[in-house]
């Protein structure tokens, strides 16, 4: 008897040191006990569980409902549908379960992946249905209905009806073959090649459940950069990715590869890899045949050409639309898609944020069904504010997918704290005009603007074999408002915030306001202390590290900071009007007046557009030099701020998970001084402009920041891993 409650104490006590102890791996997902009071609401609404589905998807949500009742509110009895009682959860499709087809609930609108989640009353018995047309669309209702008790929201009167937006919901992963993952801060890539097929981490199926928790559908497992990719369209890497499709599958998600544009030659050993020679084209219908006979479900290539030193049609004197559609016609036959990216550039005089849309535009409505055109947000690279790419809306006759990087290569990597949930936000808002007010940019990425069928949206990836998958606990909420926005790109930032605090740490609002807070404000926080003004790719080194306003690569004379910046003693900004490089006339007409004039141009892009006197008066009234040192200058204060409001966030967080975050806000500190000090040190030295008030001078003289070499972050082995790289930037 003492023995037993001695034990019973010691299990207490480890229970309660586990508790504490989060190392962040369980994501979104963590399904702790709910307090007492929700427990109390929504215990009788979910005391019991029948699954009318014998799928391995619908297994996977049977697992997934257990797994997150059992541990919010307690163990659910599992019943057969005879034995119903109020209290009962009904889970399946209506083929599956004549009492969830006699309700006769609305799904045509739920469409092939959603979901409808409905309160009802069956044999007198009040239930709760969570049901599709597919055990997928069950399995996203699945997840749904765990996150409304995630969230505290009311499950007693449901009448969900939620279908995703975008047909192909992407996480891309730009892992390299050897596992090192470019522009990747969280460790090395979670897919393990040299142990595939025989044998695949468990850690892939928490891959899976959490991408299916936000109804991601593929995935792309390869990077579309560097040589090395090819291979893994050979068959012993084939029977490799085969093996994770398995995992995936029942979780609705496909695999993807990069397809190298030259892999004819480099694994087929052709002598070209021209689209429109017919061996060429023979070579890749025979390798498509071969992916689905392997992968019967495979989802198709991503392919990066012409861009960056990859291969491409442009070798050959061919355009994009020829290679694209030629691998467009190869999988065509297998229902595959081509993802064909848009982030081209190489060095011609134009200006280098017009390239992409004047190597495209042309071939608008040349692109085969199954082709996406793939384009960054904006029409440079994932800086931290650039103006919509003017592909979105400038294309009519083109499926024009969206992609953003979760990875924050430009933002800080894992060590800044940058909710990127607003920044997708403004971009999915802004209005592009094509067809006049309320053409958004998510309009045109779910198609409805220009009636396209195909739909695509994917997020470079974060996530590595770090053990809190992203580097930081913060950037689990950037991989999370992709998703989110991937299913619905008119969800708010705020309440996609909102919800993914209190599913991360807890529902109490004492925490959940001031998380929420300085996540909201944190993106133009960096904007601040980086690049205000629509500022760009002003890093000092291949790294991206930190900041280098004043970089002129020797024998580069373009596509650097300077460049970019246009700094000198008159004034600072680029001129994108019609007296500059014209790019303003990519945008539809509207768009294009409104950015010709500075004073119509929003602030927050203002040099983006425009080079401007230093005395140029802001709306403010504050002359632009004093504006951009104040912007600075607030930025660095801003992550003060954000570094008080966490520590007295203290008593609601385990120590584990306060203390990185607590950590990596004070490098960011210091990381942010750097990039104001470097940048006002050398603006000010081509301005000779005064500091404004409030402002004290750069702690060291320029040539101090000039010669500095910054180290790497770490957790980054792949960051130089590819080739190119020092051309690249
Ligand atoms: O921003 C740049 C990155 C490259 C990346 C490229 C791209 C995959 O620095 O690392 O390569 O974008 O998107 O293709």
């Amino acid at each position: 008897m003492k023995r037993g409650l001695f034990f019973a104490g010691l299990c207490a006590a480890v229970v309660a040191v586990c508790a504490q102890a989060e190392d962040g791996y369980d994501l979104w997902l963590r399904y702790h006990p709910l307090e007492k009071a929700a427990v109390a609401r929504y215990r009788p609404l979910a005391s019991a569980v029948v699954v009318a589905g014998q799928s391995p998807t619908a297994a996977a949500a049977r697992e997934e409902l257990l797994r997150g009742l059992s541990g919010l509110l307690g163990r659910p009895e599992t019943l057969e549908t005879q034995f119903l009682h109020s209290g009962t959860i009904l889970v399946g499709t209506p083929a599956q379960s004549p009492v969830i087809a006699a309700l006769k609930l609305p799904l045509a609108k739920a469409g092939d992946e959603g979901f409808v989640l409905r309160s009802a009353t069956v044999k007198g018995k009040t239930v709760t249905v969570i049901t599709g047309n597919s055990d997928v669309g069950v399995l996203h209702g699945t997840f749904a209905y765990l996150r409304l008790l995630q969230t505290r929201q009311p499950i007693d009167h449901l009448d969900v009806i939620s279908a995703p937006k975008i047909k192909l919901r992407m996480l891309d992963h730009w892992d390299n073959v050897d596992r090192t993952i470019e522009r990747g801060y969280a460790g090395f890539s979670i897919i393990n090649w040299f142990e595939l097929p025989g044998h695949v981490s468990p850690q892939f199926k928490d891959y899976a459940r959490a991408n299916a928790s936000l109804g991601l559908n593929g995935t792309v497992l390869t990077n579309p950069s560097g040589t090395s990719f090819a291979v893994a369209l050979t068959e012993p890497w084939l029977k490799k990715s085969a093996a994770l499709a398995a995992v995936m599958r029942p979780y609705g998600i496909k695999i993807y590869l990069s397809a190298r544009f030259s892999a004819p030659m480099e694994i087929g050993g052709l002598k070209t890899a021209d689209p429109l020679d017919p061996a060429v084209r023979q070579w890749w219908k025979d390798k498509a045949d071969e992916i689905y006979r392997i992968i019967p479900d495979f989802g198709g290539f991503l392919v990066k050409a012409n861009s960056e030193g990859q291969p491409g049609p442009q070798d050959y004197g061919r355009s994009h639309a020829d290679g694209a559609n030629m691998m467009a016609d190869a999988l065509a036959p297998h229902g595959g898609i081509v993802l064909w990216r848009a982030f081209v550039y190489s060095l011609k005089p134009e200006d280098r944020v017009r390239q992409a849309y004047s190597e495209f535009k042309p071939y608008d409505g040349q692109f085969r069904d199954n082709v996406v055109v793939q384009s960054k947000n904006g029409p440079l690279d994932f800086q931290p504010r650039e103006p919509f790419s003017p592909i979105f809306g400038g294309m009519s006759k083109t499926s024009t997918g969206m992609e953003f990087q979760i990875t924050k290569e430009y933002l800080g990597f894992e060590i800044h704290l940058v909710y990127l949930g607003t920044m997708w936000q403004e971009v999915l808002r802004s209005e592009t005009y094509a067809k006049g007010p309320g053409s958004s940019v998510a309009r045109v990425v779910d198609g409805s603007l220009f009636d396209r069928k195909l739909t695509s949206i994917a997020g470079a990836s974060n996530i590595g074999t770090a053990r809190n998958w992203c580097g930081s606990i913060f950037d689990q909420a950037n991989w999370y408002a992709f998703g989110r926005l991937a299913w619905d790109p008119d969800l708010d930032a705020k309440a996609i915030a909102e919800e993914w605090v209190k599913m991360t740490f807890t529902s109490d609002p004492a925490f959940v306001s001031p998380v929420v807070a300085m996540m909201m404000g944190s993106r133009e926080t960096a904007v601040d202390y980086m690049m205000p003004f629509g500022l760009a790719h002003q890093m000092a080194t291949s790294h991206h590290y930190g900041p280098g306003p004043w970089v002129n690569n020797a024998g580069r004379a373009d596509w650097n900071p300077v460049y970019y910046n246009r700094a000198d003693a008159g004034g600072i900004g680029v001129d994108r009007t019609a007296s500059g490089s014209n790019a303003i006339e990519q945008y539809a007409p509207a768009l294009a007046k409104q950015f010709a004039d500075p004073a119509t141009t929003p602030e927050n892009l203002l040099l983006w557009f425009h080079h401007l006197p230093w005395s140029y008066r802001m709306a403010s009234g504050a002359t632009l030099w004093d504006a951009l040192v104040s912007h600075y200058d607030g930025g660095v204060k801003q992550v003060a701020v954000m570094q008080t409001q966490w520590a007295a966030l203290k008593p609601y967080v385990d120590e584990e998970r306060f203390t990185i975050t607590n950590d990596f806000l004070a490098m960011q500190k210091d990381n942010a001084m750097l990039w104001r000090d470097a940048s006002i040190a050398y603006f000010q030295s081509l301005s000779g402009l005064p500091l404004p008030n409030g402002v004290s001078a750069p702690a060291q003289p320029l040539s101090y920041y000039e010669a500095l070499r910054l180290p790497f972050a770490p957790g980054s082995p792949g960051r130089t891993a590819a080739p190119f790289r020092e051309e690249r930037d």
